[in-house]
């Protein structure tokens, strides 16, 4: 096992890794920016490295800056966390060349799913089910109209660099194809510096499911069920839960059959999620793979018991899975919300000081957080100020335990989305489990000014 990890990110993710080496009994370097001197991770880490000035790309981003931290430090292994450096298989390079582990799957796996038109032939290729398209790239308007008629409009014009929502654009008939077309390409080669994009027909309101997988390097590879990750605001998710009321037991074992081919289709390693999109008739369709640990991972491991963050961690020292298929077992329901510092309303970011902090708590809830009362969210990273989860023995009674957290949440000082997340869980939609992408669209939109007041 590792004597020292270093953990490249900050707030709560950089804290809930630092539990998780604690409970192992492996050292812990923070590295930070000088944005976050003042922050959680860097007084509960046992070292910590300023890497630089505030913006990302001068600190968090900064490849050579954390593996000098990692090299001052004698650090064995590096922890990503999500976003920043997590995806990037150039990181993931330089921490090998440089003899340090890094914690997630290897370089060459990162970028089979990076490249998101890649992933989808090498998935067709292992008999995934992917939502019709491009078998690969689309290089020019004549195939892509052409495709497009095969399967029919709408279609969607997807980056192949992209992900996670970013860079598509959708064409609704024949005539719409090269303007949306040319878009997208110029949107992707400027957001992504590579213009290649794949076609997809597009689904109409369909559910967005994912499967938490996890593998080892002795050909171990287990799943630990779905999220339903649907009700998500401008591709930022918003609430996530598990079990999903859409799956029922036979949807559920040839989605998670699906999900363990599609890792061992690259002999995965350490955590990742196959995404899913399942539309109203009940037919699912991967559509990405994502390479490392999720913000919404809690929700798993409250049903599940399982610590994933340390199960990554031990995989990443060479240590055999400490269970096996059969051991993973759902018990009860978990709900996440993403409580941000954001308005209600208007969605707007609200980065500042936090004057008043009472945490939640009580039976069912678990707090994942890096933020206290004087604490600052700073204007450079994402806005978000803990993700409040709630376990019951039902969905029923983890909405309730969850409304009841959300009515305990006293944030003053930032505005905070805790009325939009109410909102949400007293929603009849909601409490009724019929929801899909299209949720919060119609959610906000059925709210007229003078409601929101
Ligand atoms: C789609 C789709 C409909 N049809 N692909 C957005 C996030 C990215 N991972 C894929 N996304 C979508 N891909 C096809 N062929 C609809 C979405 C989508 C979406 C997906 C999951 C959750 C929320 C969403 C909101 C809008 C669109």
């Amino acid at each position: 096992m590792f004597r020292k990890i270093l953990i490249a990110n900050r707030g709560e993710i950089a804290l809930r890794i630092i539990w998780a080496c604690r409970e192992l009994g492996i050292k812990t370097v923070a590295v930070y920016s000088t944005a976050d001197a003042h922050s959680l991770h860097v007084r509960f880490a046992d070292e910590e490295v300023c890497i630089g000035p505030p913006p990302s790309k001068d600190s968090y981003l900064n490849i050579s800056a954390v593996i000098s931290a990692a090299e001052i430090t004698d650090a064995e292994a590096i922890h990503p966390g999500y976003g920043f450096l997590a995806e990037s298989a150039q990181f993931a390079e330089v921490c090998r060349e440089c003899g340090l582990t890094f914690i997630g799957p290897g370089p060459d796996v990162i970028r089979a799913m990076g490249d998101k038109a890649a992933a989808r032939r090498t998935m067709v290729r292992a008999g995934v089910p992917t939502v019709p398209g491009s078998d690969g790239i689309v290089d020019d308007v004549e195939q892509g109209t052409g495709l497009a008629s095969e399967i029919g409009y709408p279609v969607l014009i997807k980056a192949s660099a992209g992900g996670g929502g970013r860079g598509m654009r959708m064409a609704d008939a024949p005539e719409d194809f090269e303007r949306q077309f040319v878009a997208a390409r110029t949107e992707a080669a400027l957001a992504f510096g590579v213009p290649d994009v794949y076609v997809e027909k597009l689904l109409i309101e369909p559910r967005h499911i994912e499967f938490q997988v996890l593998g080892d390097t002795h050909g171990n590879l287990v799943h630990l069920f779905e999220r339903e990750c649907s009700i998500q605001r401008r591709h930022q998710k918003l609430v996530e839960e598990c079990p999903s009321a859409a799956l029922d037991d036979g949807l559920r074992s040839r989605m998670s059959e699906a999900a363990l081919r599609a890792a061992a289709a690259v002999r995965y390693v350490n955590a990742g999620t196959v995404e899913f999109l399942l539309d109203a008739r009940g037919e699912f369709y991967f559509i990405e793979m994502n390479t490392r640990i999720q913000v919404e991972h809690p929700v798993t491991e409250a049903v599940t018991d399982i610590d994933i963050v340390k199960e990554q961690i031990r995989v990443a020292a060479g240590e055999p899975l400490g269970f096996t298929q059969d051991d993973v077992k759902i018990s009860g329901h978990a709900i996440e919300c993403r409580v941000n510092a954001e308005d209600s309303d208007t969605l707007m970011p609200s980065p500042g000081k936090i004057t008043t902090f009472h945490p939640p708590g009580g039976p069912g809830i678990r707090l994942d957080t890096a933020c206290y009362a004087e604490a600052v969210i700073p204007p450079y990273y994402d806005s978000l100020i803990a993700k409040v989860v709630a376990r019951g023995t039902t969905r029923g009674e983890s909405i309730l335990r969850m409304r009841r957290a959300l009515d305990s949440f006293v944030v003053e000082g930032v505005a905070t989305n805790l009325a939009l997340q109410q909102r949400i869980l007293a929603d009849e939609d909601f409490v009724r489990a019929r929801i899909s992408t299209g949720f919060m669209n119609r959610f906000i939109r059925s709210r007229t000014p003078v409601e929101r007041r």
